[in-house]
């Protein structure tokens, strides 16, 4: 693949008003989501779920693409198609979470490094194959007293360039997620010096690796209060903080940042996305890729009747997808 599909791709996947459909809970973190709402976490169940939100009408109107889990890129729909061929043909690309989650840190207690860099370049070539044309790779940086430390940001972010650069090889965009967890008590401030220096490591590493930044997506989260804060920071405090963090260490040249929703409520995570566009225009277009925001309301209702309730659930997660396109506009307007 040429420099320039590469190049493409990262542009479609932040094209005005569209983002990203984060769907790639591993089944760990997917059967905790499933417990949450009585449903027996079985692979049928995974797949009718995920079928549920993939075939959701209009969701390609302001969903660019999807990240899937491996065993979702593998599956079909119960009438036996593929689910990457549902999505192409669809408008709305796949992409693969190629990580393989957060371990201890040997050292630093109470941090984590994620693994997954050994036999990527084999797996990244299967996936290309299987349909994938973008990856993701989610870095996890907790912070606490005397947390994070310097080398568990360097650690980190050296894998999630290795991470980038191989999948550039295999005509993969890249995805780079570092979440700055918001568990904890600190306040606002501490986040945006966390996530400062973060990210310019991040971006210091892909350098490093000749990473094409042009070619990169940053998945990023927002600069907010920890959720034990006692001092919450309004909606606008949030986006400021955000757009400053960001303009402070992102680079011009990446065709777009789309942020991770991180336990926020649904209204709260379009309502920043939203201010933020509002306070635009900006270097790189801002857009979402929410997994439980994207969610949440989708799962409660087709839990509680998965035939009955089919229809209303799709229709849920496509009014979401729609609020936050709008919010990648600077266009939502809270209802009454
Ligand atoms: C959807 O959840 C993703 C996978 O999580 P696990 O590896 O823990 O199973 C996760 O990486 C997600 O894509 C991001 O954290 C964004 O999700 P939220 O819900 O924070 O928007």
């Amino acid at each position: 693949m040429s420099i320039e599909q590469l190049e493409s791709i990262a542009q479609a996947m932040v094209a005005p008003g569209k983002g990203i459909i984060a769907i790639d809970e591993s089944n760990t973190t997917i059967k905790k989501r499933f417990d949450g709402v009585g449903i027996e976490c079985t692979e049928e169940n995974r797949r009718a779920y995920r079928e549920m939100l993939l075939t959701a009408p209009n969701l390609s109107d302001h969903i660019s693409g999807a990240i899937l889990y491996d065993e979702t890129l593998r599956q079909s729909s119960r009438a036996g198609v593929p689910f990457t061929k549902i999505m192409l043909d669809n408008g709305i690309l796949p992409g693969i979470k190629v990580d393989k989650g957060p371990q201890p840190l040997a050292g630093f207690p109470g941090e984590v490094v994620t693994e997954g860099l050994d036999g990527l370049r084999d797996r990244l070539k299967e996936y290309a194959q299987l349909g994938a044309k973008f990856a993701k790779w989610r870095a996890v940086i907790n912070i606490g007293e005397d947390m994070p430390s310097s080398t568990c940001i360097e650690a980190n972010c050296h894998a999630l360039a290795r991470y980038a650069a191989l999948c550039q090889e295999a005509g993969i965009v890249p995805m780079v997620e570092p979440e700055v967890l918001m568990d904890g008590t600190h306040d606002l401030d501490v986040c945006y010096d966390v996530t400062e220096v973060t990210l310019r490591s991040l971006f210091a590493s892909l350098y490093e690796q000749n990473v094409l930044l042009e070619g990169t997506i940053l998945k990023a989260s927002m600069v907010i209060a920890g959720k034990d804060c006692p001092d919450q920071a309004s909606v606008d405090e949030v986006a400021e903080a955000t757009v400053r963090c960001l303009k402070a260490s992102v680079p011009a040249s990446l065709p777009g940042i789309v942020f991770l929703s991180g336990g926020q409520s649904d209204e709260q995570a379009t309502a920043h996305l939203n201010a933020m566009n509002q306070m635009g225009p900006h270097p790189w277009p801002l857009s979402f890729s929410y997994g439980r925001a994207m969610q949440s309301a989708a799962l409660k209702l087709w839990s509680k009747d998965m035939a009955k309730n089919f229809a209303d659930a799709q229709k849920t997660v496509a009014q979401r997808a729609r609020e936050n396109g709008l919010a990648a506009l600077g266009q939502w307007k809270k209802s009454a």
